[in-house]
C-alpha cells in the first residue's frame, strides 16, 4: 500500500456516544480523504488478533473485551504523510497527555477508551487495513 495511507478505528466508546460524525468531520477537515469505511463489531477473538502485538501487556484482556464491547468504524484514510499527520491529529494514547484540540483530548474517556486508533507505521497501516478490507489494490 502507498505510504500516503493510514488506518483508523473509531472505538466503541466514541461510537456509542454518538461522536462518530464529529470525529469524521475533524478527519476530513484536516485534509484526509476517506478511501474505505465500514461499521463492524469485532468478536473478542478478532480483537485479540488485531492487538496480538500487545499480548504480553497487562491491559491486553481488558483491551480485547473493550474493543469487542460494541460497534466500531474502521476506515482507510489518504493524505500526504498520512501516518504521522494522523497521529498528530488524534493526540497521545493517554488523553491526559493529549494536546488541546486533538481528537483524543476532545473525545477520549481514558487511556483504554481513547476514542480512536491510528496506525503507528506505514507497515502497520497496511497490515491493519488488510485485517478489515480485502482487495486493497482496488481501493
Ligand atoms: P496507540 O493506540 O496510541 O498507538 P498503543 O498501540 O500503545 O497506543 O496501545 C493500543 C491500545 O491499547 C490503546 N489505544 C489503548 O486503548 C490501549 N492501551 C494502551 N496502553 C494502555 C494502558 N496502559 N492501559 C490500558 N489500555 C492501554
Amino acid at each position: 500500500m502507498a505510504t500516503n495511507r493510514t488506518f483508523t478505528m473509531i472505538k466503541p466508546d466514541a461510537f456509542a456516544d454518538g461522536n462518530s460524525g464529529a470525529i469524521l468531520k475533524m478527519i476530513e477537515e484536516a485534509g484526509f480523504k476517506i478511501k474505505a469505511m465500514k461499521t463492524v463489531r469485532l468478536t473478542a477473538e478478532q480483537a485479540g488478533k488485531f492487538y496480538a502485538v500487545h499480548k504480553e501487556r497487562p491491559f491486553y484482556n481488558d483491551l480485547c473485551r473493550y474493543m469487542s464491547s460494541g460497534p466500531i468504524i474502521a476506515a482507510i484514510l489518504e493524505k500526504e504523510n498520512a501516518v504521522a499527520d494522523f497521529r498528530k491529529l488524534i493526540g497521545a494514547t493517554n488523553p491526559a497527555n493529549a494536546e488541546p484540540g486533538t481528537i483524543r483530548k476532545l473525545f477520549a474517556k481514558s487511556i483504554e477508551a481513547n476514542a480512536i486508533h491510528g496506525s503507528d507505521s506505514d507497515e502497520n497501516a497496511e497490515i491493519e487495513s488488510r485485517f478489515f478490507f480485502s482487495k486493497l489494490e482496488e481501493i
